[in-house]
C-alpha cells in the first residue's frame, strides 16, 4: 500500500471525556471542558481526536452501554456543545473520530424495551440474543443458562428476562445486552447511523470489541479451563466465521464513496497478526487498523488480576512480531495506555521518585512512537500520570472491578489478594480525573469529582509540564513533530535488534528511498547498561534523547538507566 493513506504519520489522542475537564461543576468531565482546552491538545502537536462514548447512556460500563446512538448524554453536554466542538477541532487543523459501541446496547436503548416487549415473532425479537433455558431447567437456575459462556465482568453471560421468558446474551454487563448481527435490520440501522455522524461533520470510528460480532451459528458452549465457572465469552466471540463479511458490507455502506478521508480502527480482543493482515489489508476494504492485545497481557499470569514481571524479550518478541506480520500489508496501531489499561509509567517503568518517573515514562514513549505504525496517546500519559494510590474497594469506580471484586471475595478470595490485583490491573488507573494544575481536584472540577483524584496531582499537571521543557509533555511533543517532520519514522522498515537483551529494546527503522537510517535504543531498567552497536554508527547524529548527558556512541554505547535515544545517519 502507498504512504497516501494521511493517517500513516498521524498521532491521535484519545479523550476519555467522563475525566478529562469539568466545565460545570458537577464532577464529571464535558465537551465544554474538552472545548476549553483544546489549546493543549494543538500544541502537544496532535492530529486526531478519539473521543470515548459521550452518547445517552445510564453510566454502567461509563457510557459503553449506549441508550441512544444520536445525540449527547446530557452529563456530557448537546448535540449543539458537540457541533461547536467539532468545528474548533476542525479550525484548528485536526480530526476527530467517535467511539462506536455496536456489539451491545444498553439494556435501556429504545431497541432494546422494544425486542423484550415484542416477545417471539414481534419486529424487534431477532435485534438481539434470546434463547431459553436449557432443555427442562428451571430458569433462573445456575447452569440452566442456555450456553456456558462467562462475561467479561465475571458471571454468565446470558440473563433471565422475566417479561420475555427468555435468557438474552451479554458478553459484558447485563446492561449491556449483545446485538445480533446476523440480522440485517440490526446493521443497516448501524450503517444509517454510522453515516448520520459523518454526515454531521465528524471523521472517522474507533469500534468496540468490533470482532465479537459474529458468534459461532449454534452458540455453541466453549472451553473451560482451570475450574473457571464459565467458558470465556469473549473468547467465544473473537473473529466469527461472518466477522470480514460484515465489515466489507459496513466499508461499502458506509465508507466507500465518502469524499472526506476517515480514519477507522478496530479494537479486537485476542486478535492474531494472521487476521489483523486480513482486516487492514487495503485491498480487503475493511478497516484501516486494529487495536491487538497481545502485549497487554505479557505481565498477566492466566488472568488480567494476576500480575506477573514484564520480561523485555517477550515484549520485544510480541511488538517485532506485529512489525514483521503487518510490514507488507496493513498497519499497526500503536499504544501502551487507553481508558482500559494502568498507567504505562507505573506498569513498564518505574513511577517511585521523579526523576525515574521522567526518565522512564520518555524512555516508553521514544520506543513505542518510533515502531512502525500509527501511535495513539492516552490523556495523561503526554504528564506521565501513574497509577491511583487506592486502598479500598470503595475507592473504585469500574463495573469491571468492583464485580471481580464481589465475585472473587464470595469465592472465597482474601480481600487483600483481590485488592493486590486491582492495585496492579484495573481500569480506574486511567479514570482518574486529568490533571490540569497542581491546585484543589488538579483543576479537573470546581465541584466532587466522580472519582477520586491522584494526589501526586501536585507534582504531575500539564501546568508544571508546559513550563518545563524537561518533562514528558515537552519530550511526546519532539516525538510527535518528529513523525511529522522525519519521513523515516512513519514510513521506515522495522528491523529489531538484541532480541534477547534483557535490558535494553533496539532497533532500526530503514527509509530506503531517502537513504535514512534511525537506530532507535530504550534502557528498560533503572541501571545502566552496555549494549553493542551495529556497524557504522559511531558518533552517529543524536536526533533526540531523554538526559542532559548522553554518551557518546561508539562500537558500545553506555545507556544511562531508563535512557532512550534515537539517532539518524544518511
Ligand atoms: O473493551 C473490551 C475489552 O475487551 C476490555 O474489557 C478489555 O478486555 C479489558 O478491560 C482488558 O483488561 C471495550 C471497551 O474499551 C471497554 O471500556 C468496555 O468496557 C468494553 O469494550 C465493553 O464495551
Amino acid at each position: 500500500p502507498g504512504d497516501e493513506a494521511w493517517w500513516k504519520s498521524a498521532v491521535v489522542y484519545q479523550i476519555y471525556p467522563r475525566s478529562f475537564a469539568d466545565s460545570d461543576g458537577d464532577g464529571v468531565g464535558d465537551l465544554r471542558g474538552i472545548l476549553g482546552r483544546l489549546d493543549h491538545l494543538h500544541d502537544l502537536g496532535v492530529d486526531v481526536l478519539w473521543l470515548s462514548p459521550v452518547y445517552p447512556s445510564p453510566q454502567d460500563d461509563n457510557g459503553y452501554d449506549v441508550a441512544d446512538y444520536q445525540d449527547i448524554e446530557p452529563v456530557f453536554g448537546t448535540l449543539a456543545d458537540f457541533d461547536e466542538l467539532l468545528a474548533a477541532v476542525h479550525a484548528r487543523g485536526m480530526k476527530l473520530v467517535m467511539d462506536l459501541v455496536v456489539n451491545h446496547t444498553s439494556d435501556e436503548h429504545p431497541w432494546f424495551a422494544a425486542s423484550r416487549g415484542d416477545g417471539p415473532g414481534g419486529p424487534k425479537r431477532d435485534w438481539y440474543v434470546w434463547r431459553p433455558a436449557r432443555d427442562g431447567m428451571e430458569p433462573g437456575t445456575p447452569g440452566a443458562e442456555p450456553n456456558n459462556w462467562g462475561s467479561a465482568f465475571s458471571g454468565p453471560a446470558w440473563t433471565w428476562d422475566e417479561a420475555s421468558g427468555a435468557y438474552y446474551l451479554h458478553l459484558f454487563s447485563p446492561k449491556q445486552p449483545d446485538l445480533n448481527w446476523e440480522n440485517p435490520e440490526v446493521r443497516q440501522a448501524v450503517y444509517a447511523m454510522m453515516r448520520w455522524w459523518l454526515d454531521r461533520g465528524v471523521d472517522g470510528f474507533r469500534m468496540d470489541v468490533i470482532n465479537l460480532i459474529s458468534k459461532e451459528p449454534g452458540l455453541p458452549d466453549g472451553p473451560v479451563t482451570g475450574g473457571a465457572p464459565y467458558a470465556g465469552g469473549l473468547a467465544a466471540c473473537m473473529g466469527g466465521p461472518r466477522l470480514e463479511e460484515f465489515l466489507q458490507e459496513m466499508h461499502r455502506e458506509v465508507f466507500a464513496d465518502r469524499p472526506q478521508r476517515t480514519l477507522t480502527v478496530g479494537e479486537m480482543p485476542g486478535v492474531t497478526v494472521d487476521q489483523a493482515r486480513r482486516h487492514t489489508d487495503p485491498g480487503r476494504r475493511q478497516l484501516d487498523m486494529v487495536f491487538q492485545f497481545e502485549h497487554m497481557g505479557l505481565d498477566q499470569d492466566g488472568d488480567k488480576y494476576t500480575p506477573k514481571p514484564l520480561r523485555l524479550t517477550d515484549l520485544k518478541a510480541s511488538l517485532g512480531r506485529w512489525q514483521s506480520g503487518l510490514d507488507q500489508v496493513g498497519w499497526n496501531s500503536l499504544y501502551w495506555c487507553n481508558h482500559d489499561q494502568p498507567r504505562i509509567v507505573s506498569r513498564f517503568g518505574d513511577a517511585t521518585d521523579e526523576p525515574s518517573r521522567v526518565r522512564s515514562a520518555t524512555m516508553l514513549a521514544t520506543v513505542l512512537h518510533l515502531h512502525h505504525g500509527t501511535p495513539y496517546v492516552y490523556q495523561g500519559e503526554e504528564l506521565g500520570m501513574t497509577n491511583a494510590p487506592f486502598t479500598r474497594i470503595e475507592d473504585y469506580r469500574d463495573v469491571e472491578a468492583r464485580n471481580h471484586y464481589a465475585h472473587a471475595v464470595a469465592a472465597g478470595a482474601d480481600p487483600a489478594d483481590v485488592l493486590a490485583g486491582l492495585a496492579a490491573m484495573s481500569r480506574d488507573h486511567a479514570r482518574t480525573p486529568m490533571q490540569w494544575t497542581a491546585g484543589p481536584n488538579a483543576g479537573f472540577t470546581t465541584g466532587e469529582p466522580w472519582i477520586a483524584v491522584n494526589p501526586d496531582h501536585v507534582r504531575v499537571n500539564a501546568e508544571a509540564a508546559v513550563a518545563d521543557q524537561t518533562s514528558v509533555y515537552h519530550h511526546y511533543r519532539r516525538l510527535i513533530a518528529l513523525r511529522h517532520d522525519e519521513p523515516a519514522v512513519a514510513r521506515g522498515r522495522f528491523e529489531m535488534l538484541l532480541p534477547d537483551d534483557e535490558r535494553v529494546y533496539a532497533f532500526l527503522r530503514h527509509d530506503e528511498a531517502a537513504g535514512v537510517e534511525l537506530l532507535v535504543l530504550g534502557n528498560f531498567t533503572g541501571s545502566a547498561a552496555e549494549v553493542p552497536l551495529p556497524a557504522g554508527w559511531a558518533g552517529a547524529e543524536l536526533l533526540l534523547g531523554n538526559v542532559p548527558d548522553p554518551a557518546p556512541a561508539a562500537t558500545t554505547v553506555t545507556l544511562a538507566p531508563w535512557e532512550a535515544r534515537i539517532h539518524r545517519r544518511t
